[in-house]
């Protein structure tokens, strides 16, 4: 088995966070991943404050054990659900998209462990000055909002620069992940798109088909020229997105696409027009598991993996 200062950090069994994303990771599924010994977070993306109580509440309903919550830091109702997560004490907030400094001593008051996602090494080292508990280093392989740099690259610079525990994200799926991350000096893992194929996993099953379908070369960034460049499996909005870009469309009809389309794709299961945002791993995920049993095979995958690799160490 592997324990790490994740664990304790956050009292979970086995160092798997599952990342937080929106119209996909409701109470449900993050209830599972934490009964399975991981950390389930709610994904509030654009939700108002009220949808994030109920599901904070209903989280609770389902699990004892500790959860977290996912702020999306371009939602309009950023404030409002801040506060939800003071006032109802959630044990964990993990952001996205931004610069949460503001609301760090709120949070920290409040019980709740602060732990950003960023995607270069400028931000995490203010973050951590203003005390953050934890970050996730998120490589561009990851599905949804992207940075620029490869998990490999990423999380070694994030490690070097901070005194704080890292988690990597971006392009994990299994034990190897799990043993490459912390070889990269990384305390555990958080994954996303192997997670949407979990059995709790309430999004639209045309979704699940499609991420079991996908092959290696079959994610593609859009909105670069916009400043919130996001990873998607390719379909037929995802095209009309690049045919846009290509002729320099104005910002303003690339945000009115783009609108609406992550809860039509994972809602709704218009995998045509809806915006399936999935990670690079998707190729890799091949079938539908309970949250449980993903967990087990990552963590026993990556202690299978840590003792094989001592044979390379050979003596001199
Ligand atoms: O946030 C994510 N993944 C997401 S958010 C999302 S919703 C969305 N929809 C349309 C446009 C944009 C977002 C879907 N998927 N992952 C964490 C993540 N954060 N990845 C990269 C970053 C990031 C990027 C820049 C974090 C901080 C940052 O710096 C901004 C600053 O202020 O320095």
């Amino acid at each position: 088995m592997i324990r790490t200062k994740l664990c304790d950090l956050l009292g979970i069994a086995y160092p798997v966070m599952q990342g937080g994303m929106a119209w996909v990771s409701t109470a449900e599924l993050a209830a599972a991943v934490s009964e399975g010994g991981g950390l389930g977070i709610i994904g509030s993306g654009q939700a108002p404050a009220d949808w994030v109580r109920e599901q904070v509440r209903r989280t609770r309903e389902l699990t004892g054990k500790p959860f977290g919550v996912n702020v999306m830091l371009l939602s309009p109702f950023v404030d409002a659900v801040m506060q939800v997560i003071v006032d109802e004490r959630v044990p964990v907030v993990t952001t996205g998209a931004g610069n949460p400094g503001k609301y760090v001593p709120a949070l920290q008051a409040a019980g709740t462990r602060v732990i950003p996602v960023v995607a270069s090494v400028a931000l995490a080292k203010r973050l951590v000055r203003g005390g953050v508990d934890a970050l996730i280093a998120e490589g561009m392989e990851s599905g949804g909002h992207v940075g620029e740099l490869g998990t490999m690259a990423l999380v070694p610079q994030i490690v070097d620069a901070v005194d704080v525990p890292v988690i990597a994200a971006g392009g994990i799926y299994d034990g190897r992940g799990l043993a490459a991350a912390l070889a990269l000096g990384a305390v555990g893992v958080q994954m996303g798109t192997r997670f949407m194929c979990a059995a709790e996993c309430t999004i639209h099953p045309r979704v699940k088909e499609m991420v079991l379908k996908a092959r290696d070369r079959d994610t593609v960034v859009t909105g670069r020229s916009t400043g919130h460049p996001v990873r998607v499996l390719k379909n037929k909005l995802s095209r009309q997105f690049e045919d846009l870009e290509a002729r320099c469309a104005p910002a303003a009809e690339l945000e009115k696409l783009g609108t609406g389309r992550l809860r039509a794709a994972m809602a709704d299961g218009d995998v045509e027009y809806g915006s399936v945002m999935a990670g690079q791993v998707a190729a890799l995920v091949r079938e539908i598991q309970p949250a449980r049993e993903i967990i087990r095979d990552v963590v026993e995958g990556a202690a299978a993996v840590l003792q094989n690799l001592s044979r390379w160490a050979v003596p001199e």
